[in-house]
């Protein structure tokens, strides 16, 4: 079990859950957080376990600072990132920014120093499948992304193959699907239902709202991330799911449900540039290979869970919430 781990991204959505579950469930392991802070990172995220980790603010783009930090740590498990496909197509230059260079600069590090690395990647790398296709995605799907952030992911994804083959870098990675859960941002799609909700503004539904994610908890994702971390395979790919399909109108109908509200009282508004329609994921080599299964099986209870903690949370929420309902209405989405 490696004892000195660097989390980057630490502070975002994902890494923040993470950070708390090793913290928990890891006694004994070090554990630092790089993070740049940006608009989707906050210190706050990370305040329950805040005088057990060290806490460093940076970007993974900083060769010096990564280099340093590197040298210090047995194993690199990579969160961070530009996540949001709406923002990536009103400026992609982040996404290039930090998911590329980034990436290829925490890969020249754990090179040279001869590190253990994990990255956190995506099921949208694989494209979009259709409504009434019979296929999921799996380890031997093509790479086909369809948007600057899924492109970005796709070629951060790449880099880490290319450096696992050609130089030995020991690496892991894995492709989950869409998470949901505390502590994620309210531009994300079940946060903003759910904090409009409590505002007393209807859900906003983009299109036609049939487009389909396969939804998981994300304690189950970060459960996953650590098997694969033990015990999976150097150079492989591992993707994760819990055989959660639902169609945007199906979680808004949900969310409607918990709230007591009519489930037609919501909003189509204009659609996402190039929506993905549907992702599926067949995890079955992470369960049969590595004995994973899901926790979090009912999506409804999950979702009350989730809502009970936006309500319970508001001062952590409240901050970013009319910021990002100005960037939707300046895009036609409110
Ligand atoms: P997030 O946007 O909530 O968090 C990203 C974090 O990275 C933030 O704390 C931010 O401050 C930090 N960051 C951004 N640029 C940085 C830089 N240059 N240097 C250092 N830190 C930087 O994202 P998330 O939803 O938690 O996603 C985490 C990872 O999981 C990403 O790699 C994403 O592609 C992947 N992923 C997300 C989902 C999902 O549903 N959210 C699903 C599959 C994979
Ligand atoms: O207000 C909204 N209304 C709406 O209908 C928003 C914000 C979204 N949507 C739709 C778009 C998608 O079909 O909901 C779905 C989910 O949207 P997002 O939360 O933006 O997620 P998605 O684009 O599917 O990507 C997410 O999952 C994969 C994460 O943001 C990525 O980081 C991850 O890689």
């Amino acid at each position: 079990m490696p004892e000195k781990v660097l989390i980057t991204g630490g502070a975002g959505f994902i890494g923040s859950n993470f950070v708390h579950q090793t913290v928990r469930a890891r006694p004994g392991t070090q554990v630092t957080v790089l993070d740049a802070l940006t608009y989707a990172g906050d210190a706050r995220s990370l305040s329950p376990v805040a005088d057990q980790i060290r806490f460093v603010e940076g970007d993974i783009s900083d060769a010096g600072l990564v280099d340093e930090l590197v040298g210090a740590h047995d194993l690199v498990v990579h969160f961070a990132a530009e996540s949001h496909n709406d923002n990536s197509l009103v400026d992609p230059w982040p996404f290039v920014q930090t998911n590329l260079i980034g990436t290829y600069t925490l890969l020249e590090s754990v090179r040279r120093h001869r590190k253990r690395f994990h990255h956190i990647s995506t099921d949208e790398v694989y494209g979009d499948l259709e409504l009434d296709e019979d296929r999921r995605f799996d380890e031997e799907s093509r790479y086909d992304p369809s948007s600057p952030y899924s492109s970005t992911k796709a070629g951060s994804d790449m880099l880490v193959h290319a450096w696992a083959r050609s130089f030995g870098v020991h690496a892991t990675l894995s492709n989950c699907s869409n998470n949901y859960g505390p502590y994620q941002h309210v531009e994300k799609f079940i946060p903003r239902q759910i904090t409009n909700l409590l505002d007393g503004v209807r859900p906003k539904l983009y299109g036609d709202g049939l487009n389909v994610r396969d939804w998981i908890h994300v304690h189950d994702h970060n459960a996953a991330v650590w098997r694969i971390i033990d015990e999976g395979q150097a150079g492989s790919t591992y993707l994760i799911g819990a055989d959660g399909e639902a169609s945007n109108l199906d979680v808004v109908r949900g969310l409607l449900q918990i709230f007591g509200r009519p489930t037609d009282d919501f909003d189509h508004v204009r659609d996402r540039p190039g929506h993905d329609r549907r992702y599926a994921i067949d995890a079955s080599r992470l369960r049969s290979e590595l004995g994973w299964a899901p926790r979090y099986t009912d999506f409804l209870s999950g979702l009350e869970a989730t809502v009970e903690w936006y309500r319970d949370n508001e001062e952590w929420w409240r901050p970013a919430k009319a910021a990002t309902e100005q960037k939707y209405a300046a895009s036609g989405q409110a």
